[in-house]
């Protein structure tokens, strides 16, 4: 008899992902899956975030997952009308399909920038490919230095990882050189961005690593779309 459940169910997400990043290289629009632990402040920095690329004239999007409530799309909406909340029930990362159903309710023609938002999660959502260009593990200093340590595969994943809360060094303990050192173990290549969303430290390079990553994605498309 053959049963191969979990191995069909990430080859079907992985087919709807491969849909998802086509339209959206497609469209020139990249896309971010921001992966971090409850709480570690994922929607402020994409608050900020949308506020500090909106003054360089880049328009950014979002689909949030949460178990339930719409509280995160409702604090994004302030910044962009292109805002959809998914609400996974029990599910503790999103799916492929979700992302895809999602994208329908989204002007793909102003954005150039997407954020995902996964469920808050360090572990879950790093399996599933949801078609984004790359994924973003997100640490920060009020959740402990050992976290990178022990939340391997995101680390491992990641194109860049960030570290928030910045600005709550001087009164949580925390000590940068281990934390760094964990990252550098498992991911030579990553940058590693500490930053804060609250003060605004640290924004800079990360708004410069999303804006390099659209410029290459939007040159990407008008060549495919001149040819
Ligand atoms: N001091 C400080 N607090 C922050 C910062 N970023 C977020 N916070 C606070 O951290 C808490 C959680 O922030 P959220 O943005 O809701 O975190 P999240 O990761 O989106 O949370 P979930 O979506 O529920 O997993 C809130 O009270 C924020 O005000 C920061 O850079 N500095
Ligand atoms: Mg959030």
């Amino acid at each position: 008899m053959d049963i191969p459940v979990v191995e069909n169910v990430l080859k079907v997400n992985d087919e709807v992902a491969a849909m998802n990043r086509a339209a959206l290289r497609g469209a020139g629009i990249f896309t971010v899956d921001l992966i971090g632990a409850p709480g570690c402040g994922k929607t402020a920095l994409i608050e900020a975030t949308i506020r500090a690329l909106g003054a360089q004239g880049v328009r950014v999007g979002v689909i949030v997952g949460d178990l339930a409530t719409q509280r995160d799309a409702a604090r994004m909406a302030r910044f962009t009308d292109q805002v959809v909340q998914i609400n996974t029930g029990k599910g503790c990362h999103l799916e492929a399909h979700q992302v895809r159903r999602a994208m329908d309710r989204i002007d793909l023609a102003r954005v150039d920038v997407l954020f995902i938002e996964n469920v808050g999660n360090l572990i879950c959502p790093v399996g599933f490919d949801l078609g984004q260009d790359a994924k973003v593990g997100m640490f920060c200093t009020s959740g402990g230095d050992d976290k990178a340590g022990k939340h391997p595969y995101v680390v491992v994943e990641s194109s860049v990882i960030l570290l928030g809360k910045r600005d709550l060094l001087p009164y949580v303990p925390f000590d940068l050189e281990f934390f760094r050192a964990d990252v550098r173990r498992l991911n030579a290549a990553a940058p590693i961005l500490e930053l804060s969303a609250t003060t605004g430290e640290g924004m800079a390079a990360w708004v410069d690593w999303l804006a390099a990553g659209r410029n290459r994605v939007a040159g990407a498309a008008q060549a495919c779309g001149a040819q």
